[in-house]
């Protein structure tokens, strides 16, 4: 990678990071996947790491900072990544441009072109949020070839879909 950090693990771990916009759910989701609570979260300035194990395999999941000023150095965290989580505020309609565009610069990046996505669009327990549909079709993952992709609907706050979502993980890593 050309990446001027070096966020790698060891051999025996899969490398994952979260991403997506600010206040999106991210810092809450990698505590719900790790205690199974709601935690209180402050937005993440740089980043919060903690490993996961689901059933024998061992993921080292990066929660990264989605603030705008902090969103140019992603790239910085993406060497050896073998899952990207994209994090959606599903309630959050004003910001679905610019999470596509974020979307598809990643998936253009030279060290995620073996990278799988999952996509989370979270924050179901509000009334009037968008379906997990509505944010496939908005973010145009049908035209998705070069990378193996899945959306999940979840609730950090309950943990809803993340059980799913932690399996998945583990069928993605278990394929390759
Ligand atoms: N209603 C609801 N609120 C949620 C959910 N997930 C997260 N939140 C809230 O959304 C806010 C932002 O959550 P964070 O996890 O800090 O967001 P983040 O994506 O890490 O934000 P940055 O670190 O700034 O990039 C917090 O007030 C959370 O409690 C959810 O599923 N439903
Ligand atoms: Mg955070």
């Amino acid at each position: 990678c050309g990446s001027t950090f070096d966020h790698t693990c060891s051999v025996f771990q899969h490398k994952v990071i979260i991403v997506g916009l600010n206040n999106a759910g991210k810092t809450t989701i990698l505590y719900q996947f790790l205690t199974k609570e709601a935690v209180h979260t402050t937005p993440t300035i740089g980043s919060n790491v903690e490993e996961i194990i689901v059933r024998n395999s061992h993921f080292m999941v990066w929660d990264i900072g989605g603030q705008e000023s902090l969103r140019a150095s992603w790239y910085s965290y993406y060497c050896n990544t073998e899952i990207v989580i994209l994090v959606v505020d599903s309630t959050d309609r004003e910001r679905l441009t610019l999470t596509k565009e974020e979307l598809h610069r990643m998936l253009a990046h030279e060290d995620l072109q073996n990278a799988s996505v999952l996509i989370l669009a979270n924050k179901q327990d509000v009334k009037g949020s968008m379906t997990a549909v509505e944010i496939s079709q908005f973010l145009t993952l049908d035209s998705i070839t070069t990378h193996t992709w899945h959306v999940q609907a979840c609730c950090a706050l309950t943990g809803e879909g993340l059980p799913a979502s932690l399996d998945w993980m583990k069928s993605q890593v278990v394929a390759n």
